[in-house]
């Protein structure tokens, strides 16, 4: 199982809004992903103490433009992400955590993000911790492997923040999950009505 909860009834309120799919990208695909990436990212410096971060340890780029293969990758996400004429961001967010980095617990924000957040974890495996802005001692946790696909829709995205643990903490389902460097690419819904934003 790569989704477990506080109770079955947190599983149920967001059956069908968290999704996990391990091996959704091959090692080749990743590769080709990572050889896109790397040179970008290199020329950037890890974020560490600015204490209104939501992310620790971070760098982070946003493309629009993919080599044909990594195109094909990410159409893939987006197929199995978004129903067809979703309106979404053309800009995919790429997030380089480092092994000492995490993200801590935050909401999109409902103005930049729409009802779905679609992500591939890249590197190293990671956990992913979901709880209930209503009720705290609800929570979600997400196994997320390298070359996984995770999807949050809904009531996942907007009425619980979402987190990835930190090294020490980084557990699942009692389990230690090292954590290594991670690098997130992330495609997004739009806000209904958004103007001015990219669409596809
Ligand atoms: C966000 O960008 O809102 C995240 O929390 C990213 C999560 C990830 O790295 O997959």
């Amino acid at each position: 199982r790569l989704v477990v909860g506080s109770g079955p009834a947190v599983l149920e309120l967001v059956s069908g809004q968290v999704e996990v799919r391990e091996e959704f990208i091959s090692e080749e695909e990743e590769r080709e992903l990572l050889g896109e990436l790397e040179p970008v990212l290199k020329r950037k410096r890890y974020q560490f103490d600015h204490w209104d971060n939501a992310i620790h340890g971070y760098r982070e780029t946003e493309r629009s433009h993919w080599s044909e293969r990594n195109s094909e990758t990410l159409q893939r996400v987006r197929d199995v992400a978004f129903p067809p004429g979703t309106p979404q961001l053309g800009l995919v967010h790429v997030l380089d955590v480092d092994k000492g980095g995490y993200i801590k617990p935050h909401v999109d924000s409902v103005k930049f993000c729409g009802s779905t957040i679609a992500g591939l974890s890249l590197l190293s495996p990671s956990v992913m911790r979901l709880v209930s802005e209503q009720n705290q001692s609800d929570w979600v946790d997400l196994m997320l492997l390298r070359r996984s696909l995770y999807i949050l829709r809904g009531a996942a995205r907007y009425l619980f923040t979402h987190q990835v643990l930190k090294e020490g903490d980084s557990y699942f389902g009692g389990v230690e999950v090292p954590r290594g460097r991670r690098i997130s690419v992330i495609c997004r819904s739009l806000p209904s009505g958004l103007k001015g934003a990219v669409w596809r």
